[in-house]
């Protein structure tokens, strides 16, 4: 990476230094929750590593005070920007009665929390996606200054809600950005058997707005076309599709085993390119951070997951008749 990119972005080092500890929180929460799940003691995990570069540049270029966020199960990186909680994560994944995201009844990565206009999802994929544009559509009749931000996988980017919400928000020019998160599986199945088109942004020219391809793993990348996306919807320009190209880095979930799919040295190779390090190592050779100081940004960040997951282990469940809180007018 050039020096002091981020500079020419209109980022100054504090931003940069946020922008990569978030993602080293959501990294280190991620990685927890494994150990947690193999140990038996929570029940699932959908992980967010290898895209959290794509998530928390994206965050970064948004009002995090007015925009709303639609995420999808990966995207551990966006909530922790848009003000989510390391302790709140560990709670969902211990599905206990004080996760906000659903009181411990959804699945974890099923975000959701009101306060932080992160508006929660269903289970089948992109449904989101409507969502998203309804949401631009109540903003742009009520006169608000607001934009809507919904990510979905590659292999979503096939359903009919991506193409009927597309579709809508480009002829009403709503102020949706829609981000594909690009990690070239969808489960099992490789991109090359997901896609007739070579780029998912390839599919943006037909529902007549911009679409743009960038490097999933530099968050500085993404920064800047989800920055370019949002002045676009403020300006009353319409939509625009991101897609941000990485990798999986893990199974698909804690329930999947990868290994009777993909090579172990594709996943590997994968590695190297890992935005942890090399972000690290930008703010390194920009003199942003040191050995020092990446020493002391790990230890805080271990005491925050060791202190939620403490937290979360030992917070009552829910009760039994709250199960259906919510789900019938109460
Ligand atoms: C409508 C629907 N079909 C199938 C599923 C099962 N399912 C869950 S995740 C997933 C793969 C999605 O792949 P992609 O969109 O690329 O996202 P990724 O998991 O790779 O981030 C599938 C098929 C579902 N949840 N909803
Ligand atoms: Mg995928």
């Amino acid at each position: 990476m050039d020096k002091n990119r981020h500079k020419a972005l209109g980022l100054s080092d504090e931003q940069v230094l946020e922008m990569y500890e978030t993602m080293l929180l959501a990294r280190r929460i991620d990685e927890r929750m494994w150990l947690l799940n193999r140990a038996g003691k929570i029940p699932f995990v959908i992980s967010c590593q290898g895209q959290e570069a794509a998530q928390v540049g994206a965050a970064f270029a948004l009002d995090r005070e007015k925009d709303y966020a639609l995420p999808y199960y990966r995207d551990m990186g966006v909530v922790l920007a848009f003000g989510m909680t390391a302790r709140e994560l560990m709670l969902s994944g211990f599905a206990k009665a004080e996760d906000p995201n659903s009181g411990g009844r959804q699945m974890p990565g099923h975000f959701g929390q009101k306060k932080n206009r992160i508006v929660t999802g269903s289970s089948p994929v992109t449904t989101q996606v409507p969502h998203a544009v309804g949401i631009a559509l109540a903003g742009k009749m009520e006169g608000k200054d607001l934009v809507t931000f919904v990510t979905f996988g590659e292999g979503s980017s096939n359903q009919g809600d991506f193409h009927e919400g597309a579709n809508f928000a480009g002829v009403h020019k709503l102020p949706v950005i829609f981000m594909c998160e690009n990690n070239k599986y969808a489960i099992s199945v490789p991109i090359e058997k997901q896609l007739a088109c070579e780029k998912v942004s390839d599919r943006a020219i037909g529902y007549g707005m911009p679409g743009v391809t960038v490097d999933g793993n530099d968050p500085l990348a993404v920064y800047e076309a989800v920055k370019e996306a949002a002045d676009r919807g403020r300006r009353g320009e319409g939509p625009t599709l991101v897609e941000t190209v990485s990798y999986r880095l893990t199974p698909h979930s804690s329930d999947d085993d990868d290994r009777s799919y993909r090579a172990p040295e594709e996943v590997a190779e994968a590695k190297t390119k890992d935005s942890i390090i090399t972000f690290g190592a930008y703010l390194k050779e920009n003199g942003i951070m040191d050995d020092a100081k990446e020493k002391e940004i790990n230890d805080r960040i271990m005491d925050l997951v060791n202190e939620a997951t403490d937290y979360a282990e030992n917070a009552p469940y829910a009760n039994p008749e709250d199960a259906l809180k919510y789900v019938y007018a109460e």
